[in-house]
């Protein structure tokens, strides 16, 4: 592929001002006639016009309603280029294409699921249906007629209002959709078939009449009840906390069963991935729920934060995906419970983002480059752009950060933005001179901030030095300094907050240290006893901070810091450094004890009803085994991780086997199901006791009646997942796996439950259990979901399970990779990211890695999306 940078953005020499759709669909021939209005702009001499296309058949070009010689044309694999173009400023082209959306394996462009035809056009799908200028900052008027036979698909869907339909010849039928809203080609959006809706109805604060209706395949529309009352919430909530209204009188969901994606926000009708829609409870766990309501809400967000304001080039994609990620997130805060929520939020970000920007594939929010815009929807571009308007908020307080979004809405309407006019507002709302923030957007890596302390009792004061700093990243060796917010608390012996009064060497608003230069030296005076400190409290910034802690000072903050984000941190804090003295002891041959410091504050907090269920379960999860690695970060040995974290846990399991008994014994919801965030927490904490008194006394055979008499997916497939991971093989294990196969057989999106179940079994026999999988009918290398579930959750999800020291698991993922690859690049690519820290491996691991990825590498006829991936990792 050809290298794609930022410095080389130049508007287009023409202006698209209406497109006239019309579709002929067949599964295996479809005509599409592209009609477009142009404009040349002022200073376009007589350039040639060249339209993007990817896969297309070409038919035949009409310019300005006059069939073209050839002459003035030519047509190549990646695109039309059009010669002797008219003079006149405005003229029309009529290309008429041809395509085939039964063999669309690609799923970009338009394609068929299950029987619909459907499109999905970001980034670059829209050239796989027509030549046209497929870049975000050309802006038209759509107008679709779609044609079809009434019988395949009575429903015939596309952006805006329906204008018009009716009956033609031979079964066939018709209808024209117009969008008022000029938009760029990748929200255009067409689904065709035969579905069953659900509708409701939505008055917006100003009084207009919105219709909804969600379409899903027939039988199914009672598992769409939740997320239409999940749009509903976010179109009040984004109307009532940033004055955001709809502005179509129809907005539609369709769920389809292939998709790369989760969802995609088409204006006016988001095609949704059907995971991300149907649920109820015999079928869904409260995760699933959860994801529905942020899912439905971050696309119906993005009718502001993207389609009414959009990217002006794709380097700009964190505009809307950072900022829109942060408005789903402040609604599921309001929505459920704040720090709850926060630590999940966190904990992803750990999880995903932290590596992605500490190994070879770290890149800005902002990138400069890319070699393939796919490879680009990334944890850094969503989660870390979202954090980064979090630190906006952060530093300009609730208020100022308000008026610049207002500002954002008011001044970019229906403008091809980019992060400078974003940032711009803020500026001229409040004033600020956000220039040294704006190296969020533009350097990768996560910073470090090195801090230390002394107290001086006789002097009382306390002195703190903090320096940060940021590791070098692919292609960026010296870094520039930040403006860092970094939320801190001071706690006096007694538990009691201190207010932070007579500080020198920082700048600080509440409290709010700004970090802006390499080194500072912050003086607190009048501080009476030694104070404990806590750092980046609800997680401020995404920062790694280095601050030797005794384990009593983090018990302490535990215990009393009023910030409940922080107190589950400072937990986490303490259960992580006995995680890693664990893995060093059982690489040494030692044995493992778990600290009775960390024994007694997990346990007094899974025992304190003051707190919610919730945080409770959180507080007693430890960090995972991918997280334990990553903090160690080098030579990395899953198994010796795997080892220690398990006598671990089994050391707190003989401790807290009462208070867990207590806990399992005492704190299901009565009643119904209800996915509500309280009672969904009272589950998780259930299921974290009863996964520890697994470790203290409860046997397999206790768990399988549990698991039997389940009335809902969340302890059904939690207990399903603690039997078949504690108890690998054991008879217990395999009856439930076999029970739950054949009650769910017909269920993909459940099954896609058992197959991840099985796909993350901490066991060297799983490499085995996952190919045999994939030979059952219930594995499918054609959908992404199951795709995803089995080889996805093995390469991503399984540390010891996949990093065999013999390297046969990278062997596997490479032959799967390189098949897929060919059908479809783009969750090839996805899939092969597991590898991304293969560099932080143990060596005769990190060998094997190398040698699998060099076997893709090897292949001459990768997709570019395959083969940007590949080459990052290794260079
Ligand atoms: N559909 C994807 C998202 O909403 C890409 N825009 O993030
Ligand atoms: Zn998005």
């Amino acid at each position: 592929g050809q290298e794609v940078r930022l410095e080389d953005y130049k508007p287009t020499d023409f202006e698209i001002e209406t497109v006239d759709l019309t579709f002929r669909l067949t599964p295996s021939r479809t005509i599409v006639t592209n009609r477009i209005a142009l404009r040349r702009r002022s200073g376009g001499g007589n350039a040639p016009l060249i339209l993007d296309g990817d896969d297309l058949t070409f038919v035949d070009l009409k310019i300005d309603d006059r069939t073209a010689d050839s002459s003035r044309f030519s047509v190549s694999p990646s695109g039309l280029e059009i010669r002797d173009l008219p003079e006149t400023e405005f003229f029309t082209l009529e290309i008429v294409t041809e395509i085939a959306p039964a063999d669309n394996t690609k799923l970009m462009g338009l394609y068929r699921s299950n029987g619909i035809y459907c499109t999905q056009c970001e980034a670059e799908g829209f050239r796989r249906i027509t030549y046209f200028l497929d870049r975000p900052d050309v802006l038209a008027i759509y107008t679709t007629r779609i044609e079809a036979p009434i019988k395949e698909a009575p429903l015939l869907l596309s952006n805006g209002n329906l204008k018009e339909r009716g009956p033609l010849s031979e079964g066939w039928h018709y209808a024209i959709w117009h969008d008022p809203h000029p938009k760029p080609s990748y929200l255009f959006a067409l689904v065709a078939g035969d579905l069953a809706v659900v509708r409701d109805d939505f008055t917006t604060a100003s009084g207009k009449p919105v219709k909804l209706e969600i379409y899903v395949e027939h039988g199914k529309e009672a598992r769409a009840a939740y997320a239409m009352d999940a749009l509903k919430r976010s179109m009040r909530w984004d109307e009532e906390r940033f004055g955001r209204e709809y502005d179509l009188s129809v907005f539609m969901i369709v769920a389809v069963s292939d998709f790369n994606m989760g969802a995609m926000e088409n204006k006016g009708l988001n095609v949704f991935n059907d995971k991300y829609v149907l649920a109820d409870p015999e079928t869904a766990t409260d995760t699933d729920y959860a994801n529905i309501e942020a899912i439905i809400a971050h696309e119906y967000f993005h009718n502001w934060t993207g389609n009414r304001i959009t990217c002006r080039d794709w380097f700009q994609l964190c505009l809307k995906e950072g900022l829109t990620v942060y408005r789903d997130h402040e609604f599921s805060a309001d929505t459920r419970s704040r720090p709850v929520k926060r630590i999940a939020e966190v904990r992803l970000l750990k999880a995903h983002q932290f590596p992605e920007d500490s190994g070879p594939l770290a890149h800005p929010v902002r990138p400069k480059r890319y070699q393939e815009i796919n490879n680009f929807y990334t944890a850094t571009v969503y989660e870390k752009g979202s954090e980064v308007v979090r630190m906006l908020a952060t530093i300009l307080g609730a208020e100022a950060f308000k008026s610049g979004l207002d500002l954002y809405f008011e001044r970019h309407d229906g403008d091809a933005a980019t992060i400078e006019d974003f940032l711009t507002c803020f500026e001229d709302a409040t004033g600020t001179d956000l220039s040294q923030f704006s190296v969020w957007y533009h350097q990768a890596g996560t910073p470090v901030l090195t801090i230390g302390s002394r107290f001086d009792a006789s002097g009382r004061t306390l002195t703190v030095d903090i320096e940060q700093s940021v590791p070098p990243t692919p292609g960026e060796d010296r870094k520039k300094l930040m403006h860092i917010p970094l939320r801190m608390g001071l706690f006096d012996p007694d538990g009691g907050e201190i207010r932070m009064r007579d500080v020198s060497g920082i700048d600080i608003s509440g409290d709010v240290l700004h970090i802006t230069d390499r080194n500072h030296t912050v003086v607190f005076q009048n501080v009476q006893a030694r104070p404990t400190l806590s750092l980046n409290r609800s997680f401020s910034a995404p920062v790694n901070i280095r601050y030797e802690q005794s384990s009593s000072d983090l018990a302490h903050l535990a215990r009393y810091e009023t910030d409940t984000y922080s107190r589950w941190q400072a937990l986490n804090d303490l259960a992580t450094r006995e995680l890693i003295a664990a893995t060093g002891a059982t690489l040494g041959g030692e044995t493992v004890q778990c600290s009775n410091a960390l024994i007694d504050a997990l346990l007094s907090t899974v025992s304190d009803a003051r707190l919610e269920p919730a945080l409770r379960s959180q507080a007693i999860t430890l960090p995972g085994e991918a997280d334990i690695a990553r903090e160690i970060g080098t030579d990395i040995d899953p198994d010796a991780i795997f080892a220690a974290r398990s006598a671990v846990s089994d050391d707190i399991a003989r401790h807290g086997r009462d208070a867990f008994e207590s806990v399992v014994e005492n704190i299901l919801p009565g009643g119904r199901y209800s996915p509500d965030a309280e009672s969904a927490g009272q589950r998780a904490l259930y299921l974290s006791a009863l996964n520890y008194l697994t470790r203290a006394a409860l046997p397999p055979d206790a768990l399988l009646p549990i698991f039997r008499s389940a009335d809902n997916m969340t302890i059904m497939s939690g207990v399903l997942g603690i039997l078949v991971h504690r108890f690998p093989g054991s008879a217990g294990a395999e009856t439930a796996l076999a029970e739950f196969e054949l009650r769910f057989r017909d269920n993909p999106l459940v099954i896609d439950k058992w197959l991840a179940i099985q796909a993350t079994i901490p066991d060297p026999g799983t490499l085995e259990r996952v190919m045999r999988l994939m030979g059952t009918r219930h594995f499918s290398i054609e959908n992404p979901n199951r795709v995803r579930a089995l080889i996805g959750s093995f390469a991503a999800g399984n540390p010891t399970g996949f990093n065999l020291p013999d390297g046969t698991a990278y062997e596997f993922l490479a032959e799967q990779i390189i098949g897929l690859d060919k059908r479809n690049p783009q969750v090839a690519a996805r899939v092969l990211t597991a590898m991304r820290s293969w560099k932080s491996l143990e060596p005769i691991r990190r060998d094997k890695a190398r040698a699998a990825l060099a076997v893709i590498a090897q292949q001459s006829d990768l997709s570019p999306d395959v083969r940007d991936i590949t080459d990052r990792m290794l260079g």
